[in-house]
Order: C-alpha cells, then structure tokens, then sequence
C-alpha cells in the first residue's frame, strides 16, 4: 500500500508582495483500490488483461493524479475484510474511492454496504469488459455504490476514473 501526495505549491499574489494561502493547499485524497489476484496482472492472461502489471497501474495512477493535483492511496488485497476496512477507512480521509473490486464485484453484499455506508463518490473500474465475458461476471454488486462504472478499456481506464474523479470533486465543492 502506498500514499502519493505532490509538493504543496507556494503561489505569490500578482505583486509579488506575500505568499498566499494557497501554500497549506493540500491535495484531496483519492483511495485506489484493487481485490484479489489483480496482484498477478501482467503475469496470466494477457489476453484478457494485457501486459501491464499492477506495479504499471499504479505508477500509471501517480502521474495521472499528479497532472490533476490529486493525492492517491493505492492498494491492492487478496481479503474481502481487509477491503471492506480500508473502504471504511476512507470515510474520515479521503474524497473519493476507486475500486477495482475484481472477484468480489460479482459476489459481495458486505462490500456494496461498506461503500454505500461511505457516502463519498465511488468509481468503479475494470480492465475487461465484464459484460462480453461470462453471465456470472455481468452483474456486479459493487455498481449499486457506484457513480460511474469504466470497463473494457484496458488499465487506461484508472486514469479515466481519476480525471471522472477529479470533475466530479469540483462539482461537489461548487455547490458547497
Ligand atoms: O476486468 C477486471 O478488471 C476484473 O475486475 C478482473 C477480475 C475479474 O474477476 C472481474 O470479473 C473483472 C480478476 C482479476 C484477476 O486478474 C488476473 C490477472 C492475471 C492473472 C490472473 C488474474
């Protein structure tokens, strides 16, 4: 598991005259979050999900949320409990979850409660296209929690997930 966060930035005022409140800024945190297996991405079936590994998500993540002035935490579990505490967790620290909640999108109660009871906007992400593979994996419980749902589109669809993120933060602090 592992927390990114940029350099706050020190802006000066036009004249140059003092630094400005914008230097304690901090960036909202976005929780990215993976179920099991997604661990051995880039080691089976590449058909499936190509060659990136998960290690190649996650520096896709930290780049992807540097350029839109996010903080992320990204962290991979094999545990549907460990799962379901690290989603509860974000209720006090971060502004958003995305999940790839892998096995567990088609089989968990308790993790569409756990996101449900979070009250932050939850993204959910798959590298497959779910619904061009077996029944079983049409459904998901996960999307109930879900504002939006990314699949299909590779890994390239963590980064879509963070720049939906972003706009849909922005939204929320507008109509604050
Ligand atoms: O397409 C996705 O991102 C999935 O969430 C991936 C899950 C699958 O159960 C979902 O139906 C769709 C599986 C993740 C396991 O990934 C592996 C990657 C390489 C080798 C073995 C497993």
């Amino acid at each position: 598991m592992a927390f990114y966060g940029g350099p706050s930035s020190l802006l000066l005022d036009a004249t140059c005259h003092r630094a400005t409140a914008h230097a304690t800024m901090k960036r909202p945190l976005i929780a990215v979050l993976n179920g099991p297996n997604l661990n051995m991405l880039g080691q089976r079936q590449p058909e499936i999900y190509g060659r990136a590994t998960l290690d190649d998500v996650e520096q896709i993540c930290i780049q992807a949320a540097d350029k839109l002035d996010l903080a992320i935490d990204f962290r991979q579990t094999n545990i549907e409990g460990e799962l379901i505490s690290w989603v509860q967790e974000c209720r006090k620290r971060a502004r958003g979850i995305i999940i790839n909640p892998a096995g567990y999108s088609h089989t968990s109660v308790a993790l569409l409660d756990a996101l449900l009871a979070t009250d932050l906007p939850v993204i959910e992400v798959h590298i497959s296209n779910i619904h061009r593979r077996e029944p079983f994996r049409h459904m998901s419980y996960v999307s109930r929690a879900a504002v939006g749902v990314i699949c299909g589109l590779g890994v390239a669809g963590y980064s879509l997930a963070l720049q939906a993120m972003t706009d849909l933060i922005l939204n929320e602090d507008d109509h604050q």
